[in-house]
C-alpha cells in the first residue's frame, strides 16, 4: 500500500499541467471520485487496523499535495486571464494629443503690429484703463460740448464726470508727451471702453493700437510713408493704402487710411461692400494745441498720429464676421489659432 501511495505521489509530482485542459485532467485523474487518490483511501479499508493509522497519515499528505497543485495552476491561470483583458488593449493606436491652449487670436495680431512698429524704431507705452477727463479729452482737444463726453457714448465712473474708462489708448500718449521730450516714437496697444450695445459689429470692450511721432519737421508724408511700410508688412506687398480725408479732434489735417479689400484684391465684394476698399483706421498730424497742452512748443516740433482697431484689423485678416467670437472663449473658434511670431 505504501509503495502505491508513492508511486501516485510521482505521477502528481510529474503531471504536467501547462492549459486548462490538463488543470482538468489533473483533477479528474487524481481528485475526483473515480481518482486515483480517492481509489486509495477506499482500499484503506483493506489494511490491517495496526498499520491504518500510518497508512491514513500518509495518504492525507497525498491528498493535500494533489489538491495544493491544483489551487496553485487554478491561480495561475486566473492571473492569465486578467492580464490579457488588460492588455487586449491596441498599443500601436496613436496616443491622445496633449491640448495645449493657444495664443489668442487679438494677441497674436496685436503683437505682430507692435513687432512691425517696434522694426521701425516705436516704443511701446502703458497706461491706466481708468482715466480722468484731461487725459481722455480735454488734452486731446475736445471740444467740452463734444458727443463723445456724454454718458451714453463712455462709462463714467460712479457718476464722477471725471473719471472714465478710456476710450481710446490717446490718453497713454498724451501721459508720453507730458513725461517725455521730443524726439517720441511710441506705440500703445490697449483695451478701450464704450458705452455701446453689443453686436456682430461693435462691443462696448475692444482693442487698439495707437502711435505717435513727434520730432522736428515731421510732415504728412513721414505719417505716409510709415504707414504704408506697415500695410505691405502686415497684410502683403500687393496691398494698397489710401488716405480719406477726415476730421478728429486732436489732428488737423486727419485722415482715414483704406487698404485695398483683401477679400476680393479691390474687385468688389460684400467685405468691402464692392468698394474695393476697407477701413483699417484714422491719422492725422497731431494738432498744435494737443501739443501745446502736453507742453511741447508746437513751433519747434511737429507730430503724427494714427489709432486702428485691432479686432477690425483682426477680422479682416482671418474673415472673423461676428465680433463677440473674441470674447465667447468657445475653443473651437481658439483653436483654430497658433502662434507663429
Ligand atoms: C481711429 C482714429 C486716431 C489718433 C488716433 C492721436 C493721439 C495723440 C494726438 C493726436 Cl496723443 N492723435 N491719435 C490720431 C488720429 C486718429 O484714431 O480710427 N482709431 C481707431
Amino acid at each position: 500500500m505504501l509503495d502505491k501511495i508513492k508511486g501516485v505521489s510521482e505521477e502528481i509530482e510529474q503531471f504536467q499541467i501547462d492549459t486548462k485542459d490538463s488543470l482538468e485532467k489533473f483533477r479528474l485523474t487524481f481528485i475526483s471520485k473515480k481518482g486515483k487518490v480517492t481509489e486509495l483511501f477506499d482500499l484503506l479499508k483493506q489494511v490491517p487496523n495496526e498499520e491504518k493509522r500510518a497508512v491514513g497519515a500518509e495518504l492525507n499528505v497525498l491528498k493535500n499535495a494533489a489538491q495544493a497543485k491544483l489551487l496553485h495552476f487554478t491561480e495561475v491561470f486566473e492571473q492569465a486571464a486578467s492580464q490579457n483583458a488588460s492588455s487586449g488593449k491596441d498599443l500601436t493606436l496613436p496616443g491622445i494629443p496633449d491640448l495645449n491652449g493657444t495664443r489668442h487670436p487679438l494677441s497674436m495680431v496685436r503683437e505682430e503690429i507692435t513687432q512691425i512698429f517696434e522694426r521701425m524704431g516705436f516704443n511701446l507705452s502703458e497706461g491706466p484703463e481708468i482715466e480722468d477727463d484731461w487725459h481722455n479729452f480735454t488734452a486731446l482737444n475736445f471740444p467740452l460740448n463734444h458727443p463723445a463726453r456724454e454718458m451714453q457714448d463712455t462709462f463714467f465712473i460712479e457718476k464722477n464726470p471725471d473719471i472714465a474708462l478710456r476710450t481710446h489708448t490717446s490718453s497713454v500718449q498724451v501721459r508720453v508727451m507730458e513725461s517725455q521730450k521730443p524726439p517720441i516714437r511710441t506705440l500703445s496697444p490697449g483695451r478701450v471702453y464704450r458705452n455701446e450695445a453689443i453686436s456682430a459689429r461693435a462691443h462696448c470692450v475692444f482693442h487698439q493700437v495707437e502711435g505717435l511721432y513727434i520730432d522736428e519737421n515731421v510732415s504728412f508724408a513721414d505719417l505716409k510713408q510709415t504707414l504704408y511700410h506697415f500695410v505691405k508688412e502686415m497684410f502683403g506687398k500687393d496691398t494698397k493704402l489710401r488716405f480719406r480725408p477726415s476730421f478728429f479732434p486732436f489732428t488737423e489735417p486727419s485722415a482715414e487710411i483704406d487698404i485695398s479689400c483683401l477679400i476680393c484684391k479691390g474687385e468688389g465684394c460684400n467685405i468691402c461692400k464692392h468698394s474695393g476698399w476697407v477701413e483699417i483706421g484714422g491719422s492725422g498730424m497731431v494738432d498744435p494745441n494737443v501739443l501745446e497742452n502736453a507742453k511741447i512748443d508746437s513751433k519747434k516740433y511737429s507730430g503724427y498720429a494714427f489709432g486702428m482697431g485691432i479686432e477690425r484689423i483682426t477680422m479682416l485678416k482671418y474673415q472673423i464676421k461676428d465680433l463677440r467670437l473674441f470674447t465667447e472663449n468657445d475653443v473651437r473658434f481658439l483653436k483654430q489659432f497658433t502662434f507663429l511670431g
